[in-house]
């Protein structure tokens, strides 16, 4: 009898800064497993966890997540899913053409727009008490704007960026998530509904609870 393949183990902030809200990158890793139906386990880490040399043996910069499965361990979200993309069926097309065409997007979604959007996350961060601060997030808000406005061109009135559903939507998504509450992508109608649908997904409903779920478990115990 064959026996089952092995369950990858990622990793994921014990206490997330997010409070659940599926922020932190863990999320489009347990989205992607949900999408093609691979089971995972979680291992929880603490912020000083994540700086000892056990897990910088895994991830260099002692950052979460992480990914092992077998002999092989991987970090950095978009190389995670990438792995996960090709190793199942699903998440990118067969077509060659097609395939290259969505991991161009999954390439866009973490180096084009994610750095920019990050960006804002920092000043709001650090710079916060500074008194260029006003001057310096409007600088940065426009600059997502112009990478917004670009993107929302492109999709148009599409579903998803290259015909149906797939690995580059689910990072791209992941990545315009940040803006949650920032109210910057409201102003894009075409890609509110692109975000609203990739958040309908079962498999991201169901990412989403399991990430929750850590962090309500968090609150009820004292933290370590
Ligand atoms: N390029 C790497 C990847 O894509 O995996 C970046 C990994 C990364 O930034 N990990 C963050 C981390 O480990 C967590 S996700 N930070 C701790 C550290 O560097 O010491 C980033 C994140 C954190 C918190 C929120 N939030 O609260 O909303 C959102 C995103």
């Amino acid at each position: 009898m064959s026996r089952p393949p092995m369950s990858p183990t990622i990793t994921a902030f014990e206490r997330s800064p997010d409070r659940g809200r599926g922020l932190a990158r863990d999320m489009r890793v347990r989205w992607a497993l949900e999408e093609v139906g691979q089971p995972y386990d979680v291992r929880l880490l603490s912020f000083g966890e994540m700086k000892e040399g056990a897990h910088r043996a895994l991830h260099p910069f002692g950052q979460i997540p992480t990914y092992e499965v077998s002999d092989l361990v991987l970090f950095d979200s978009g190389a995670i899913v990438f792995h996960i993309a090709e190793r199942h069926a699903g998440l990118l097309p067969s077509d060659v053409n097609e395939r290259a065409r969505a991991i161009t997007w999954m390439f866009a979604a973490v180096s084009t727009m994610e750095p920019v959007i990050v960006d804002r996350e920092v000043v709001k961060l650090v710079e916060r008490d500074k008194s260029w601060y006003e001057q310096r997030l409007q600088v940065v808000e426009d600059r997502i704007r112009g990478r917004l406005g670009e993107l929302s061109n492109r999709l148009g009135g599409a579903d998803w960026l290259e015909g149906a559903f797939n690995a580059g939507d689910l990072l791209m998504v992941s990545v315009l998530l940040r803006l949650s509450g920032s109210g910057i992508l409201d102003e894009y109608p075409n890609l509110s509904a692109y975000v609203a649908r990739g958040e309908a997904r079962p498999a991201y409903q169901r990412a989403f609870a399991a990430q929750l779920a850590v962090f309500h478990d968090a609150m009820s115990r004292p933290a370590s």
